[in-house]
């Protein structure tokens, strides 16, 4: 078992499009267990710094806009492989190429939104949460862990 956290945010237009309640519904399915959440509008240095390792990218002030311009859900998710799980449930950048079924494919059409976003390493998923949540903010599942997942 490596019980992992990774920081998942349904971006503004999944809030804007509804689809907030169908991405917690898949979490919740896969048995992965939400720790911390949060309904909020990310100032710019958070959504820079977030975003920092593309910087330099052609796309980082439209992307920088994006996540700014309007309200975004914020989850912790913990589970066993949760990072590399996550990113399954998502699917790829594009939802061109993402695969069937995943979140990215069933209700998104360009690169540019594509709904929901995943940490891609246990590394940046440690950096990405502090960005969005202090400690305090996390609750324990412990019991749930136990009872679901472990058992
Ligand atoms: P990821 O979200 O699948 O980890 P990254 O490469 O980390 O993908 O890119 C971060 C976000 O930047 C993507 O989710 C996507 O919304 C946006 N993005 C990535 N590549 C492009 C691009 O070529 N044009 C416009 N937006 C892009
Ligand atoms: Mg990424």
């Amino acid at each position: 078992m490596a019980i992992e956290t990774t920081l998942i945010l349904c971006k503004p237009d999944a809030v804007s499009r509804g689809l907030v309640g169908e991405i917690i519904a898949r979490i919740e399915r896969r048995g992965y267990l939400i720790t911390a959440m949060k309904l909020m509008q990310l100032p710019g240095d958070k959504a820079r710094e977030h975003y920092g390792e593309h910087k330099d990218r052609p796309f980082f002030g439209e992307l920088v806009d994006f996540i700014t311009s309007g309200p975004l859900v914020a989850l912790a998710v913990e589970g066993d492989g949760a990072v590399e799980g996550m990113r399954q449930i998502i699917g790829a950048t594009n939802p061109l190429t993402a695969a069937p079924g995943s979140i990215r494919a069933d209700y998104g059409q360009t690169i540019g939104r594509n709904l929901v976003h995943g940490s891609d390493s246990k590394d940046s998923a440690a950096r990405e949460l502090k960005i969005f949540f202090e400690a305090n903010e996390f609750v324990s599942r412990k019991h749930d862990l136990e009872r679901w997942i472990k058992g």
